[in-house]
Protein backbone atom coordinates (compact mmCIF):
# COMPACT_ATOMS: atom_id res chain seq x y z
CA UNK A 1 0.00 0.00 0.00
CA UNK A 2 2.97 2.50 0.78
CA UNK A 3 5.61 2.30 -1.90
CA UNK A 4 8.94 3.48 -0.79
CA UNK A 5 9.91 5.47 -4.33
CA UNK A 6 13.51 6.38 -3.36
CA UNK A 7 12.71 7.55 -0.17
CA UNK A 8 9.51 9.65 -0.36
CA UNK A 9 6.27 7.69 -0.01
CA UNK A 10 3.62 7.25 -2.30
CA UNK A 11 0.57 6.18 0.15
CA UNK A 12 -1.52 4.04 -2.46
CA UNK A 13 -3.97 3.34 0.44
CA UNK A 14 -6.42 6.26 -0.93
CA UNK A 15 -6.43 7.17 -4.80
CA UNK A 16 -3.97 9.77 -6.31
CA UNK A 17 -3.20 11.89 -8.02
CA UNK A 18 -0.25 11.64 -10.56
CA UNK A 19 0.76 15.51 -12.30
CA UNK A 20 1.98 15.72 -15.66
CA UNK A 21 5.20 17.79 -16.16
CA UNK A 22 6.32 18.27 -19.55
CA UNK A 23 9.78 19.52 -19.82
CA UNK A 24 9.95 19.24 -24.06
CA UNK A 25 11.04 22.67 -25.68
CA UNK A 26 7.93 24.33 -26.54
CA UNK A 27 8.55 26.64 -30.14
CA UNK A 28 5.46 28.88 -29.02
CA UNK A 29 7.75 30.44 -25.91
CA UNK A 30 10.45 32.56 -26.75
CA UNK A 31 11.23 32.43 -22.80
CA UNK A 32 14.32 30.28 -23.52
CA UNK A 33 16.13 27.43 -21.65
CA UNK A 34 16.71 28.62 -18.19
CA UNK A 35 13.37 30.90 -17.92
CA UNK A 36 11.29 27.57 -19.13
CA UNK A 37 13.34 25.28 -16.84
CA UNK A 38 11.76 27.61 -14.11
CA UNK A 39 8.42 27.72 -15.13
CA UNK A 40 8.68 23.96 -14.73
CA UNK A 41 9.94 23.63 -11.58
CA UNK A 42 7.40 26.01 -10.59
CA UNK A 43 4.03 24.56 -12.04
CA UNK A 44 5.69 21.36 -9.92
CA UNK A 45 5.20 23.02 -7.18
CA UNK A 46 2.16 24.30 -7.63
CA UNK A 47 0.72 20.72 -8.69
CA UNK A 48 2.18 19.45 -4.99
CA UNK A 49 0.16 22.49 -3.88
CA UNK A 50 -2.97 21.37 -5.34
CA UNK A 51 -2.58 18.24 -3.84
CA UNK A 52 -1.00 15.81 -6.26
CA UNK A 53 0.56 12.78 -4.59
CA UNK A 54 3.95 12.19 -7.22
CA UNK A 55 5.09 14.45 -10.29
CA UNK A 56 5.76 12.94 -13.39
CA UNK A 57 8.53 14.20 -15.39
CA UNK A 58 8.80 13.84 -19.36
CA UNK A 59 11.44 15.17 -21.59
CA UNK A 60 10.20 13.04 -25.00
CA UNK A 61 6.55 13.81 -26.47
CA UNK A 62 4.99 10.56 -27.14
CA UNK A 63 2.24 11.46 -28.87
CA UNK A 64 1.67 10.18 -32.21
CA UNK A 65 4.01 11.49 -34.60
CA UNK A 66 6.73 12.97 -32.75
CA UNK A 67 10.02 13.07 -33.45
CA UNK A 68 12.34 11.01 -31.89
CA UNK A 69 14.82 12.20 -29.09
CA UNK A 70 18.51 11.55 -28.61
CA UNK A 71 19.92 10.11 -25.18
CA UNK A 72 21.70 13.32 -24.15
CA UNK A 73 18.96 15.80 -25.13
CA UNK A 74 16.58 13.86 -23.17
CA UNK A 75 19.00 13.85 -20.28
CA UNK A 76 19.82 18.11 -20.88
CA UNK A 77 16.20 18.42 -20.37
CA UNK A 78 15.02 16.23 -17.37
CA UNK A 79 17.83 15.56 -14.74
CA UNK A 80 18.01 19.62 -13.93
CA UNK A 81 14.61 19.39 -13.63
CA UNK A 82 14.28 16.40 -11.44
CA UNK A 83 17.71 17.67 -9.07
CA UNK A 84 15.89 20.65 -8.23
CA UNK A 85 12.62 18.65 -7.51
CA UNK A 86 14.00 16.36 -5.25
CA UNK A 87 14.94 19.33 -2.96
CA UNK A 88 11.86 21.71 -3.59
CA UNK A 89 8.99 18.92 -2.90
CA UNK A 90 8.17 16.24 -0.49
CA UNK A 91 6.11 14.13 -3.01
CA UNK A 92 7.96 11.59 -5.53
CA UNK A 93 8.83 12.31 -9.06
CA UNK A 94 8.39 9.83 -11.68
CA UNK A 95 10.23 9.78 -15.05
CA UNK A 96 8.64 9.46 -18.23
CA UNK A 97 11.11 7.35 -20.40
CA UNK A 98 11.49 3.87 -22.20
CA UNK A 99 15.42 4.65 -22.55
CA UNK A 100 17.60 2.52 -19.48
CA UNK A 101 20.15 5.38 -19.77
CA UNK A 102 17.91 8.30 -18.73
CA UNK A 103 16.28 5.71 -16.36
CA UNK A 104 19.56 5.55 -14.52
CA UNK A 105 20.09 9.71 -14.62
CA UNK A 106 16.97 10.08 -13.23
CA UNK A 107 17.22 7.57 -10.36
CA UNK A 108 21.01 9.05 -9.54
CA UNK A 109 19.14 12.19 -9.56
CA UNK A 110 16.59 11.53 -7.21
CA UNK A 111 13.40 9.97 -9.26
CA UNK A 112 11.38 7.53 -7.77
CA UNK A 113 9.37 5.86 -10.31
CA UNK A 114 9.98 4.89 -13.63
CA UNK A 115 7.08 5.41 -16.03
CA UNK A 116 7.61 3.55 -19.41
CA UNK A 117 5.05 3.74 -22.28
CA UNK A 118 7.35 0.67 -23.74
CA UNK A 119 7.57 -1.43 -20.63
CA UNK A 120 10.46 -1.74 -20.35
CA UNK A 121 10.91 -3.87 -23.62
CA UNK A 122 13.61 -1.49 -24.93
CA UNK A 123 16.94 -3.11 -25.10
CA UNK A 124 18.59 -3.03 -21.69
CA UNK A 125 15.65 -1.46 -19.89
CA UNK A 126 14.58 -4.14 -17.61
CA UNK A 127 17.90 -4.74 -16.56
CA UNK A 128 18.61 -1.86 -15.74
CA UNK A 129 15.03 -1.24 -13.69
CA UNK A 130 16.05 -4.36 -11.58
CA UNK A 131 19.53 -2.72 -10.25
CA UNK A 132 17.50 1.02 -10.05
CA UNK A 133 15.64 -0.26 -6.96
CA UNK A 134 12.06 1.86 -7.65
CA UNK A 135 8.56 0.89 -8.65
CA UNK A 136 7.83 0.76 -12.21
CA UNK A 137 5.19 1.50 -14.23
CA UNK A 138 4.25 -0.85 -17.68
CA UNK A 139 1.88 0.14 -20.22
CA UNK A 140 0.26 -1.41 -22.44
CA UNK A 141 0.48 -0.10 -26.06
CA UNK A 142 -0.46 -1.71 -29.64
CA UNK A 143 2.44 -0.67 -32.27
CA UNK A 144 4.81 2.16 -32.20
CA UNK A 145 4.35 5.58 -31.18
CA UNK A 146 4.69 6.71 -34.70
CA UNK A 147 2.31 4.15 -37.01
CA UNK A 148 0.22 2.75 -33.52
CA UNK A 149 -3.12 5.43 -34.25
CA UNK A 150 -2.73 3.94 -37.84
CA UNK A 151 -5.12 1.01 -38.05
CA UNK A 152 -5.50 -0.27 -34.10
CA UNK A 153 -6.88 -4.01 -34.61
CA UNK A 154 -8.27 -6.49 -31.44
CA UNK A 155 -9.85 -9.44 -31.06
CA UNK A 156 -10.57 -8.62 -27.54
CA UNK A 157 -9.24 -5.49 -26.59
CA UNK A 158 -9.46 -6.11 -22.79
CA UNK A 159 -8.01 -9.73 -23.10
CA UNK A 160 -5.27 -8.37 -25.51
CA UNK A 161 -3.92 -5.73 -22.37
CA UNK A 162 -4.01 -8.14 -20.07
CA UNK A 163 -2.39 -10.91 -21.36
CA UNK A 164 0.15 -8.04 -22.43
CA UNK A 165 0.97 -6.98 -18.90
CA UNK A 166 0.71 -10.29 -17.54
CA UNK A 167 3.51 -11.46 -20.12
CA UNK A 168 5.45 -7.92 -18.91
CA UNK A 169 4.95 -8.49 -14.96
CA UNK A 170 6.48 -11.89 -15.37
CA UNK A 171 9.34 -10.37 -17.33
CA UNK A 172 9.89 -8.23 -14.83
CA UNK A 173 9.40 -10.43 -11.78
CA UNK A 174 11.60 -13.48 -13.35
CA UNK A 175 14.35 -10.04 -13.69
CA UNK A 176 14.32 -9.48 -10.09
CA UNK A 177 11.65 -6.53 -9.75
CA UNK A 178 9.58 -7.67 -6.49
CA UNK A 179 6.06 -7.84 -7.14
CA UNK A 180 5.02 -4.34 -5.01
CA UNK A 181 7.31 -2.22 -7.34
CA UNK A 182 5.26 -3.19 -10.09
CA UNK A 183 1.78 -1.24 -11.10
CA UNK A 184 0.22 -1.65 -15.02
CA UNK A 185 -1.32 0.66 -16.93
CA UNK A 186 -3.65 0.00 -19.95
CA UNK A 187 -2.45 3.06 -22.10
CA UNK A 188 -5.37 4.94 -23.54
CA UNK A 189 -4.81 6.43 -26.59
CA UNK A 190 -1.60 4.07 -27.53
CA UNK A 191 -2.84 2.35 -30.47
CA UNK A 192 -6.43 2.39 -29.78
CA UNK A 193 -9.76 3.63 -31.24
CA UNK A 194 -11.93 5.57 -29.47
CA UNK A 195 -14.38 1.94 -29.35
CA UNK A 196 -11.70 0.50 -28.03
CA UNK A 197 -10.36 3.02 -25.07
CA UNK A 198 -14.52 3.13 -24.39
CA UNK A 199 -14.19 -0.65 -23.54
CA UNK A 200 -10.76 -0.05 -21.66
CA UNK A 201 -12.55 2.61 -19.16
CA UNK A 202 -16.10 0.61 -19.23
CA UNK A 203 -14.22 -2.80 -17.84
CA UNK A 204 -11.15 -1.31 -15.98
CA UNK A 205 -11.89 -3.39 -13.04
CA UNK A 206 -11.28 -6.26 -15.27
CA UNK A 207 -7.49 -5.78 -14.94
CA UNK A 208 -7.27 -5.56 -11.22
CA UNK A 209 -7.17 -9.31 -11.33
CA UNK A 210 -3.56 -8.37 -12.47
CA UNK A 211 -2.71 -7.93 -8.75
CA UNK A 212 -0.94 -4.58 -9.74
CA UNK A 213 -1.98 -1.11 -8.57
CA UNK A 214 -3.95 0.36 -12.27
CA UNK A 215 -2.48 3.76 -13.07
CA UNK A 216 -4.64 5.61 -16.35
CA UNK A 217 -3.90 8.33 -18.01
CA UNK A 218 -7.08 9.81 -20.04
CA UNK A 219 -6.14 13.38 -19.03
CA UNK A 220 -7.01 15.45 -22.00
CA UNK A 221 -6.70 13.06 -24.75
CA UNK A 222 -8.30 12.67 -28.36
CA UNK A 223 -10.84 10.18 -27.10
CA UNK A 224 -12.22 13.01 -24.99
CA UNK A 225 -11.74 15.14 -28.26
CA UNK A 226 -13.64 13.43 -30.20
CA UNK A 227 -16.49 13.26 -27.77
CA UNK A 228 -16.74 16.43 -26.70
CA UNK A 229 -15.39 18.28 -29.95
CA UNK A 230 -12.97 20.37 -28.07
CA UNK A 231 -9.32 21.20 -28.40
CA UNK A 232 -7.11 20.02 -25.36
CA UNK A 233 -7.10 23.20 -22.87
CA UNK A 234 -10.77 22.93 -23.25
CA UNK A 235 -10.90 19.23 -22.12
CA UNK A 236 -10.94 19.80 -18.66
CA UNK A 237 -14.28 18.76 -17.27
CA UNK A 238 -13.75 15.63 -19.69
CA UNK A 239 -10.87 14.70 -18.06
CA UNK A 240 -12.09 14.95 -14.73
CA UNK A 241 -15.13 12.92 -15.29
CA UNK A 242 -13.06 10.52 -16.99
CA UNK A 243 -10.52 10.23 -14.50
CA UNK A 244 -13.49 9.93 -11.63
CA UNK A 245 -14.79 6.95 -13.60
CA UNK A 246 -11.28 5.41 -13.71
CA UNK A 247 -11.04 5.28 -9.88
CA UNK A 248 -14.58 4.11 -9.24
CA UNK A 249 -13.35 1.56 -11.66
CA UNK A 250 -10.08 0.83 -9.20
CA UNK A 251 -7.66 3.20 -10.79
CA UNK A 252 -5.34 3.83 -8.29
CA UNK A 253 -3.23 6.49 -10.08
CA UNK A 254 -4.78 8.81 -12.10
CA UNK A 255 -2.19 10.44 -14.59
CA UNK A 256 -3.71 14.43 -15.27
CA UNK A 257 -2.74 18.11 -16.06
CA UNK A 258 -5.43 19.70 -13.90
CA UNK A 259 -4.44 18.89 -10.06
CA UNK A 260 -6.93 21.16 -8.26
CA UNK A 261 -9.71 19.91 -10.36
CA UNK A 262 -9.04 16.07 -10.46
CA UNK A 263 -8.37 16.46 -6.19
CA UNK A 264 -11.35 17.93 -5.96
CA UNK A 265 -13.74 15.47 -7.62
CA UNK A 266 -11.80 12.52 -5.94
CA UNK A 267 -12.71 14.17 -2.70
CA UNK A 268 -15.91 14.33 -3.45
CA UNK A 269 -16.12 10.32 -4.53
CA UNK A 270 -14.16 9.36 -1.71
CA UNK A 271 -16.60 11.12 0.83
CA UNK A 272 -19.52 9.20 -0.82
CA UNK A 273 -17.86 6.23 -1.54
CA UNK A 274 -16.93 6.11 2.70
CA UNK A 275 -20.06 7.41 3.86
CA UNK A 276 -18.80 9.82 6.37
CA UNK A 277 -18.11 13.48 5.69
C1 LIG B 1 -3.15 16.24 -24.89
C2 LIG B 1 -2.17 16.10 -23.94
C3 LIG B 1 -3.43 15.17 -25.69
C4 LIG B 1 -1.48 14.92 -23.80
C5 LIG B 1 -2.73 13.99 -25.56
C6 LIG B 1 -1.76 13.85 -24.60
C7 LIG B 1 0.37 8.03 -20.60
C8 LIG B 1 1.69 8.06 -20.12
C9 LIG B 1 1.44 9.49 -21.75
C10 LIG B 1 -0.54 7.11 -20.02
C11 LIG B 1 1.27 6.43 -18.57
C12 LIG B 1 -0.45 12.09 -23.47
C13 LIG B 1 3.76 9.34 -20.71
C14 LIG B 1 0.35 10.92 -23.87
N1 LIG B 1 0.24 8.94 -21.61
N2 LIG B 1 2.14 7.28 -19.12
N3 LIG B 1 2.35 8.99 -20.85
N4 LIG B 1 -0.05 6.34 -18.99
N5 LIG B 1 1.66 5.64 -17.56
N6 LIG B 1 -1.07 12.66 -24.55
O1 LIG B 1 -1.70 6.98 -20.40
O2 LIG B 1 -0.52 12.50 -22.36
S1 LIG B 1 1.87 10.72 -22.92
Amino acid sequence: MKLNCNGKILDLGSPRVMGILNVTPDSFSDGGRFLQRDAAIAQAVQMEQDGAAIIDVGGESTRPGASPVSVQDELDRVIPVIEILRERLEIPVSVDTSKPEVMAAAVRAGAGMINDVNALRSPGALERAVELNVPVCLMHMQGQPDTMQQAPEYENVLDEVSVFLTERIAACRKQGIPKQYILVDPGFGFGKTLAHNLELLRRLQDLQKLGCPLLVGLSRKSMLGTLTGREPEQRVAASVAAALLAVERGASIVRVHDVAETVDALKILEAVTREQT
